[in-house]
């Protein structure tokens, strides 16, 4: 018998139980103990109707995602759910935790359903780059239709137990004991004289094909790049078009193709580092962590207010320091705003806005805030400004308060070094809009403890971010990489391409838009302030491209302004600007350039391969533990294509090899200085290697 699935019998109900840890995903054991159970008691002539249940915190939550790369052995999923759906005796499904993907498809094999109430169920497979692979696509929409089926598999979340029991997919809420419940709920069936129930024989309504393409044409812009929403929409409607084992037979050659796929290679490995990037090398995973009940910003402008919302919404009170009342209550009806927006769109309800609002308590002395277990300091980015803020924090907050700074740019360990406590400094760099953005880089100084790392990483998770451990540099890591591309894309629009064609590469390679059009988004000023701090330090470039400088100097900082790198009529919409391209002819000339025509290919590879051979120094240096790490602060900070799975991961797919070899290339034409492969990249491209196999 499997290890993993038991059966037995109560009376004349069987149960079968799945003892999979952590989430009783579906692997080759449990899949035959399934097949095995399920004979069995079919065979026992005592048995009646069947109960199946999972021990531990969760319903089956889905296929087991390491077998993906190695290929799922017999039986496969498709026929053990065949087993269940033709019994000649009523299966019921006993449902808490999550019923997800396969799990759900198992519990969609049942006869019948029941749930506990905090029981989510859906089909996440949309989420790697799949679509469900064993019926889920003709069975769900049987139960609930064909708009209901779009939004829950192509949308891919989790249905609260209410909702599902409205929707049909499951059919009763029970409470208390689930086992109880479950056999209970099998007796009654068979004392009404309820049988088997599939859900393959329901004919399903007939659908105007308009909703599909209508859907399809919804979700084109959005899900740009991504396969799998569009097979799954072709799936679904298969299971209104044709018979079932038809239906069944379009959703197993669609999976095929989309397991095969590099897309769903890339959102499965991002699975596993968004929960590998939570586990720091060389930190015990026991290492004790501080605990955090209270909290204060420093500052109470965008960035501290987006940072005081995160507490506020993770339930943790959290007092907003600001000096001047004034700039106090503009940052408090700010939040207040966005918390009143949230609640029109219906995401939370206006007893939210107010309990949020509660535990967010304005100050404006030091005082108020020596008691919190952490602070985060938000305020303007310069370095004397926030040293003095440090010798204030360490002098009034209570010992073993967490010291944290917002820094984007600076140096934390400097930073650090004005406080008698280095050990409890951080660096916390939210991102912009920092109650929207997911991720956290958490910066470890120098000095900073174990503990202080571990509390951060876990608090990361608790108030809804994924925090990824990155050590001191400028920049750090997302800033640092994505300054390489900043740099080449300017030297590209000298050289002659323009930056519309830049933008355009960069949008079809998979980012939501161009670096131009993000640099008159984020505002032109910004950039300019920090070259100028810059160029004060005497961090002198050795080739300074001034086109964007003379843009500001003329006033215009981007959308702001209605005009930057591109005009902007509707206040929206870039649109080139002969003005930009006289004047960047002009830079041209007086720096000596002769423009010509540039191809796409090379400026993809000229903003995208920095970007990589900087990871790759960024690894050597340790300031990124692993190159998931990379990936995933690209991934969740700068709208890196998921289906790339990220730069580093993108680049052990094209190969580091061609990355090197046009390093080669563009090192004859330009000089070595901006074109010199990191050693590491040289290494695994002479070992045949890729950053995934450090
Ligand atoms: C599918 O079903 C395809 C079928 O349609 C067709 C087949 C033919 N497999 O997230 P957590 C691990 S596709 C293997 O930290 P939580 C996870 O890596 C699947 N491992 O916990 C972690 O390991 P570790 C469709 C899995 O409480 C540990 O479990 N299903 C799987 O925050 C704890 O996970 C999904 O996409 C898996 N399926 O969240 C559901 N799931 O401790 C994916 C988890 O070593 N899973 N692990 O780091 C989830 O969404 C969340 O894990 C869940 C729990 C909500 C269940």
């Amino acid at each position: 018998m499997s290890d993993t699935v038991s059966y037995s019998t109560q009376g004349v109900i069987g149960l079968i139980k799945v003892n999979n840890p952590p989430v009783n995903a579906l692997c080759q054991s449990v899949r035959a103990g399934l097949k095995e159970s399920v004979e069995n008691l079919l065979a026992d002539d005592s048995v009646k109707a069947i109960v199946l249940i999972c021990e531990g915190r969760t319903f089956i939550a889905g296929a087991d995602i390491n077998e993906f790369a190695t290929g799922m052995g017999e039986p496969g999923l498709v026929p053990v759910i065949g087993t269940m759906e033709t019994a000649a005796k009523p299966i019921v499904a006993a449902i808490h935790g999550t019923a997800l993907g396969g799990g759900l498809e198992v519990a969609l094999g049942c006869h019948y359903r029941v749930a506990l109430p905090t029981a989510l169920v859906g089909l996440p497979e949309v989420n790697l780059g799949l679509l469900p692979g064993a019926g889920g696509t003709q069975r769900l929409p049987r139960l609930v239709g064909a708009e209901a089926a779009l939004e829950l598999i192509v949308g891919g979340g989790h249905v609260p137990a209410a909702q599902a029991k409205a929707l049909g997919i499951i059919d009763d809420i029970v409470k208390g004991d689930l086992l109880e419940a479950g056999i209970a709920y099998a007796e009654k069936l068979l004392a009404d004289g309820k049988g088997p129930r599939a859900i393959r024989d329901i004919t399903p309504e007939t659908v105007d094909s308009a909703i599909f393409d209508n859907y399809e044409a919804g979700i084109a812009r959005k899900q740009r790049g991504f396969l799998a929403p569009f097979h799954i929409i072709n799936c679904i409607r298969a299971a209104f078009e044709l018979p079932f084992d038809e239906g069944m037979a379009r959703e197993q050659e669609l999976f095929d193709e989309l397991m095969a796929s590099s897309e769903s290679a890339a959102q499965r490995h991002i699975f596993f580092a968004e929960r590998e990037v939570a586990k720091v090398p060389g930190l015990p995973k026991d290492t004790a962590k501080r605990d955090i009940k209270t909290a204060a910003i420093i500052g109470a402008g965008t960035m501290g207010g987006g940072i005081a919302m995160n507490f506020a919404n993770a339930g943790i009170p959290v007092k907003l320091l600001e000096l001047k009342q004034e700039f106090l209550d503009k940052g408090l009806a700010t939040i207040r705003g966005n918390y009143e927006n949230t609640a029109k769109k219906g995401r939370i309800t206006q007893a939210d806005v107010e309990t949020r609002m509660a535990l967010i308590e304005p100050t404006t002395s030091y005082d108020d805030i020596k008691g919190v277990d952490i602070v985060i300091e938000a305020v303007f980015e310069n370095m004397d400004v926030k040293k003095e803020v440090f010798k204030t924090l360490d002098g009034v907050c209570k010992q073993g308060a967490i010291l944290a700074t917002n820094t984007s740019t600076l140096d934390v360990d400097e930073i650090a070094s004005v406080t008698q406590r280095p050990q409890d400094v951080i660096g916390m760099h939210f991102f912009s809009p920092a109650n929207v953005m997911r991720l956290l880089e958490n910066v470890r100084g120098e000095k900073t403890a174990d503990d202080v790392i571990a509390t951060v990483m876990s608090l990361s998770k608790r108030i809804g971010k994924i925090g990824a451990l990155v050590g001191v540099c400028d920049g750090f890591v997302g800033n640092r990489m994505l300054h390489a591309r900043t740099r080449e894309s300017a030297f590209l629009v000298e050289e002659g391409a323009t930056p519309e064609q830049i933008d355009k590469v960069l949008f079809d390679y998979g980012f939501p838009m161009g670096p131009f059009t993000m640099a008159d988004m984020a505002g032109l000023d910004v950039g300019y302030k920090v070259r100028e701090e810059r160029r004060k330090a005497g961090k002198i470039e050795q080739r300074d491209s001034v086109w964007i400088d003379k843009i500001v100097e003329m006033g215009r900082h981007g959308q702001k302004t209605n005009a930057g790198i591109y005009l902007y009529e509707d206040g929206r919409t870039p649109i080139p600007d002969p003005v930009v391209k006289d004047l960047i002819a002009q830079c041209a000339k007086d720096a000596g350039i002769e423009q010509r025509q540039i191809s796409d290919q090379e400026i993809l590879e000229r903003c995208m391969y920095p970007m990589i051979n900087e990871g790759a120094l960024i690894l050597e240096e340790g300031i990124a533990a692993r190159p998931l790490d990379i990936d995933i602060i690209w991934i969740n900070g700068y709208g890196f294509p998921a289906y790339k799975g990220g730069p580093m991961f993108w680049a052990d797919q094209i190969g580091l090899k061609n990355i090197y070899d046009a390093y080669k290339k563009y090192a004859l034409q330009f000089g070595e200085h901006y074109w010199q492969p990191a050693p590491l990249l040289e290494k695994l491209v002479k070992e045949g290697k890729g950053f995934y196999d450090l």
